[in-house]
């Protein structure tokens, strides 16, 4: 049977990314200086001793076939590929990247995809990826090639099993395609692995739509770009579609886990009424009155001016950023990770009397305090890493509630004299595997190329890193950047865990400085609305291949 596809899926399958010159040709690796974690250097040097302090690699173009590589063009050698975690715009086109620079060093070698996540590679659970099934997912998004899932790869068991199964297949490096928890997963895994010296290499891919995975090194995550863009787009049509019938407030939710980078940059790209950032929120104490009453003012000002519309953006996860809501969400997680008993009950009602009976006064009377279905949504499964899986927890819905209370107090006192009609909103699979962007396509297939490159020279530990993304593909910087560079400590599940530091939205930063001086002009104004329209893929430069305005304004643009 063959498989239908839309004229721009075909047309996307025969999209050549753009790469940067480095990659096109003869290279030579460059090692630079030494390297430090971001924090507790000394007790992640003692974790990690074979991975700890390696050097940033770049990859520079040489004139001829000069090619640095431990493996020679006449050996063979198998590489297997993971994708972990969420996902995110752009992965196909790291593995087809891989792929393409896997064949071109020597026809033989052969790529293996696990299947569903990290568990295929404990469970010897592969398929061998041939060149028609990857022509088949260029330049597409989704990661259904392999699938993905999120197994966190922590114990001895699950890394000897990996060493069984890379054996049997003649697999000499594994490539994990993840977000921050899953690279720190690909560096427990190089560090094992050379410890055991049992000739299997890690290199790690910086995925998530979150964009929460970036540093000194590494400028952005692949995905964020093409979901911001789908979000952002949605945000404008509905921006207009509120400027036609003037007459609901949108309380927009956006995925992006624990950062607001996702909200800032869709802010930025649609200027909306109100952007809540959540860093901002932790950095001034704020309860959740607060930010009611935040909103709530800008509702009653536009209300005067007769504009009973607007939209507010809400980031995924705001609530753990209220300090009182933070303390509570800690003490949940710490009590109901691994507790059988709490598992064992049957029904809402007696989880939450139990749940009461165990917090602390403060933090049970806020938990009594929240409506049922929020507290309940707080005591969901934890995801392997322990994280709270803020996108079950309908934030947009508390928020349009307490809210519609607090206006309906100011009309009881004559204070607000407008209409206030309100429609949620949660903007989150709808961006996580749309068709990458011309950025998205031409970064991830750079990555795929560079993370075979670092194999290809005998490199583990690192993460395949592609700088200077503000500037035409061309002109990309190419290289490696060793993950415990970006290591620190942090508490997960009770305990003292090394993972790479997650970039929250930096207050003093270009864009949220941006936001900061516009947001008062975007809230009262009878329109300051943009509207972004559809990614395009083919057209002039200027429409189709900018990068988030995050990044430019990161990179100095005005
Ligand atoms: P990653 O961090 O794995 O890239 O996941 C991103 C994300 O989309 C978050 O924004 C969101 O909170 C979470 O995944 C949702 O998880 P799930 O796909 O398990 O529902």
């Amino acid at each position: 049977m063959t498989v239908k596809k839309s004229p721009l899926q075909v047309a996307r399958q025969a999209y050549q990314p753009k790469m940067p010159i480095a990659l096109q040709g003869n290279l030579r690796l460059v090692e630079g200086k030494k390297t430090q974690s971001v924090a507790d250097q000394e007790e992640i040097a003692k974790l990690f001793p074979n991975t700890y302090g390696l050097p940033i690699i770049e990859m520079e173009p040489v004139a001829e076939s000069k090619v640095e590589s431990q493996k020679s063009k006449a050996e063979t050698f198998n590489v297997g590929v993971i994708l972990s975690g969420g996902q995110a715009p752009g992965g196909h086109n790291v593995i087809s990247g891989l792929f393409d620079c896997l064949k071109a060093m020597n026809s033989q070698n052969k790529l293996y995809g696990f299947l569903g996540g990290p568990s295929g590679l404990v469970d010897g659970k592969y398929q061998e990826l041939t060149a028609d099934i990857i022509d088949e997912y260029r330049n597409t998004g989704g990661f259904d090639i392999i699938g993905s899932g999120r197994t966190k790869l922590e114990e001895t068991w699950q890394f000897d099993n990996g060493i069984e199964v890379c054996k049997r297949l003649g697999i000499n490096a594994i490539v994990i395609i993840g977000g921050d928890d899953s690279n720190t997963n690909a560096c427990v895994l190089a560090e094992y692995y050379l410890q055991k010296k049992c000739g299997i290499q890690v290199i790690g891919c910086p995925k998530t739509i979150d964009g929460d995975l970036k540093n000194e090194m590494i400028e952005t995550s692949f995905g964020f770009d093409t979901a911001c863009k789908v979000y952002s787009e949605l945000i404008g049509n509905i921006q207009r579609d509120a400027n036609s019938a003037k007459k609901y407030w949108h309380f927009i939710r956006l995925m992006g886990r624990s950062a607001s980078h996702i909200a800032l940059e869709c802010a930025l790209q649609s200027q909306p009424n109100i952007c809540l950032i959540s860093e901002e929120v932790e950095a001034k104490n704020m309860t959740l009155n607060d930010i009611v009453e935040q909103i709530v003012e800008v509702i009653v000002d536009r209300s005067k001016a007769g504009l009973n519309f607007g939209t507010i953006l809400i980031p995924e996860g705001i609530i753990e950023f209220i300090p009182a809501m933070r303390v509570l969400i800690q003490e949940l997680n710490d009590l109901l990770s691994k507790n059988d008993e709490f598992a064992s009950l049957e029904g809402d009602e007696a989880k939450r009397e139990y749940v009461k009976s165990m917090l602390t006064p403060a933090s049970c009377d806020l938990y009594r305090s929240l409506p049922k279905g929020i507290a309940r949504q707080l005591t969901l499964d934890r995801d392997p890493h322990g994280n709270v899986m803020v996108s079950q927890i309908e934030t947009e819905k508390l928020l349009i509630e307490m809210v519609g209370k607090r206006l309906a107090q100011l009309k009881a006192e004559g204070i607000y004299t407008g209409k206030f009609s309100a429609l949620n909103h949660f903007f989150g699979y709808e961006g996580r595997c749309a068709i990458p962007s011309n950025f998205d396509a031409d970064y991830c297939y750079s990555i795929g190329q560079a993370a075979m490159h670092l194999i290809a020279a005998g490199k583990s530990g690192y993460m395949a890193l592609i700088r200077h993304l503000t500037r035409p593909a061309s002109e990309w910087l190419a290289g490696g950047v060793p993950i415990t560079m970006m290591m620190n400590l942090e508490k997960r599940n009770g305990k003292m865990k090394p993972v790479i530091q997650k970039a929250l939205v930096d207050l003093n930063g270009a864009p949220f400085l941006y936001l900061k001086k516009h947001r008062a002009e975007w809230a009262d104004a009878n329109t300051s609305y943009i509207y972004p329209g559809p990614i395009q893929y083919y057209g002039p430069t200027e429409v189709c291949d900018q990068p988030t305005r995050t990044l430019r304004l990161e990179h100095g643009e005005k």
